[in-house]
This record gives structure tokens, C-alpha cells and sequence, in this order.
């Protein structure tokens, strides 16, 4: 980790139908099922070129979140401390004031469905994963099986002991990683590779997961080209900026810091 602030794409998942459990949750409020507003998932994320191959959404089922009227009327669900964090940034794409409206469990946000822009899925679901860190960004993380190992290893858990983690198997069946970088070394599915050759079993092998994350985070930025979209055939590096500008102009994302 770097000394100075981290700067991240905060991504805007559009909730198009709330699942079972955010209508039977006894702490969700009425904007959360009742309201035909604007309601978004926001997500952070450092790898906004990758946002054509998300398969899902993770939250922390014990993650205490809170929707936050943005001044363009928008209501956002991150954790409390990313909604302070991006009042306070004066860009003119953050709204500059947020007002709290209530809370939802993590838990209860699992089996919604959002729309993730720019990912080649219409509509993908919101699931549970173990590592999400109520500490980092948004506390919630877009799934990018492809190239992130973490999200591919969750995912991969989730398909096979859907009983297990209390999910429908059709909220993650026919959801496969999509080829959208071209790595030199790893090829068009870095997170897959990275995970055989580590040989990491599932969500609990922390470390490996941390090393695979290292390797393909590096490789992606100096050797891979988009292989998807409008820039494919450019460098990742050159195509990451244009990306995440052509998102915040198309109202999908806004820049987050902390
Ligand atoms: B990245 P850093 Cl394709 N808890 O986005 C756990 N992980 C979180 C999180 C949280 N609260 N908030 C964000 N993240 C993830 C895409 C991606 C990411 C790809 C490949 C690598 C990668 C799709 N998920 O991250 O500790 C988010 O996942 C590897 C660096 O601030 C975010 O970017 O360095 C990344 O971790 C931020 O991690």
C-alpha cells in the first residue's frame, strides 16, 4: 500500500429488483422497497477497465450499510465512513452533501439485482463474500472473476456450495468470466491461471489470494492490452484513464479518494 491517498472509480450499481431478504429485513426502511428512486450499490474499485467482465456484486453479510441522499437526488448505499469521505471531496461530479436515510444489513442486500455498467451481463446479482473489509472503500466490490482472484475464487465457492452460503444457484449459473485483457504471460483469464498455479483451494487461503492479487494487479498495468470495448487492442495502462473518464461522463461512476 502506498503512502498517499488510494484513488479509486466509485461505480454505480443500479438496483433494478430488491431480493426476498431486503423485503422480510426488519431494519430496512421503506426508501430500501417502497421507493421508485434512484438507488445505487456504489462499489469501489482501482481497475475500472475491467468493468466489462463483472459477474456480480460482493458485500460483508455482517456489514452495517446506510442509503445517502446525494444532492442530484440519487441515493447511494456505501458504509458510513466512504459516505463522509466523499461529502467532504470537493469535485463537482461528488455530491457535496448527503443525508442519511437508514440502514441495511449486508445480509439483507444478498439476491438483489443491479445493473453493472458497462459489464456484458444485463443485470448481475448481489452476493456474500468472506473477505470484504468494512474499513476500505465503499465495503462493497464489484466482481471481476477474469482478473481479480479474489472475486474469481468467491464466485467459484458460491457455485459450487450454493446451499452452504444460502444463495440461489441461479444467481450465480451461467455467470462465466468473460475475456476481456490480454495478458503476455498469463493469457485471457489472468485471475483463473493465477489460482491454478497457486493452487488456492477457496475464499480462506488469505495469503495466496494476496500474493495472485500482487502478481496479476502488476502484470494487467505493464503487460496486457484490452482485449473488449472501445480501446481494445490499447495498453491497459493507456486505456485505464479513458475508461474511467468515459464512465464519469456517462454518469456510471464518479472519482472516490481516501
Ligand atoms: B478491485 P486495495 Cl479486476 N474489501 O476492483 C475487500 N476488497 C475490496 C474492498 C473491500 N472493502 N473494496 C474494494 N476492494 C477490492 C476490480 C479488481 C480489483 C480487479 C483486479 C484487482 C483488484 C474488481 N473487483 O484489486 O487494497 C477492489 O477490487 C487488486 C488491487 O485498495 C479494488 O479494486 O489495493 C481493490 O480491492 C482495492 O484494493
Amino acid at each position: 500500500e502506498g503512502v498517499g491517498p488510494q484513488e479509486y472509480t466509485a461505480i454505480k450499481m443500479k438496483v433494478l429488483n430488491w431480493g426476498e431478504a431486503s423485503k422480510n429485513a426488519t431494519s430496512s426502511p421503506n426508501w430500501a422497497v417502497s421507493a421508485d428512486a434512484d438507488v445505487y450499490l456504489v462499489a469501489a474499485t482501482l481497475r475500472p477497465e475491467t468493468m466489462y467482465g463483472q459477474t456480480n456484486c460482493y458485500v460483508g453479510v455482517n456489514i452495517k450499510y446506510g442509503a445517502y441522499e446525494a444532492t442530484n437526488g440519487q441515493i447511494y448505499i456505501t458504509t458510513e465512513r466512504a459516505a463522509k469521505n466523499m461529502a467532504f471531496q470537493g469535485n463537482s461530479k461528488i455530491p457535496d452533501q448527503i443525508s442519511y436515510l437508514g440502514s441495511i444489513l449486508g445480509s439483507e442486500l444478498i439476491g438483489t439485482k443491479v445493473r453493472a455498467p458497462n459489464s456484458s451481463y444485463d443485470s448481475v446479482y448481489v452476493l456474500p463474500m468472506d473477505n470484504v473489509l468494512p474499513t476500505k472503500g465503499t465495503g462493497v466490490v464489484t466482481s471481476v472473476p477474469s482478473d481479480s482472484p479474489a472475486d474469481f475464487v468467491a464466485l467459484r465457492d458460491l457455485q459450487r456450495k450454493p446451499d452452504f452460503f444460502k444463495i440461489q444457484s441461479s444467481w450465480v449459473e451461467g455467470f462465466v468470466p468473460i475475456d476481456i485483457i490480454k495478458s503476455e504471460q498469463y493469457g485471457l483469464q489472468t485471475a483463473a491461471f493465477l489460482v491454478e498455479s497457486l493452487k488456492i483451494q477457496s475464499q480462506k487461503d488469505v495469503n495466496q489470494i494476496e500474493q495472485a492479487k500482487d502478481l496479476g494487479y502488476k502484470d494487467a498495468f505493464f503487460n496486457s492490452t484490452m482485449n473488449i470495448g472501445k480501446y481494445k487492442g490499447m495498453a491497459v495502462q493507456d486505456a485505464k484513464p479513458l475508461i474511467r473518464d468515459d464512465m464519469i461522463a456517462a454518469g456510471d461512476a464518479f472519482a472516490y479518494a481516501e
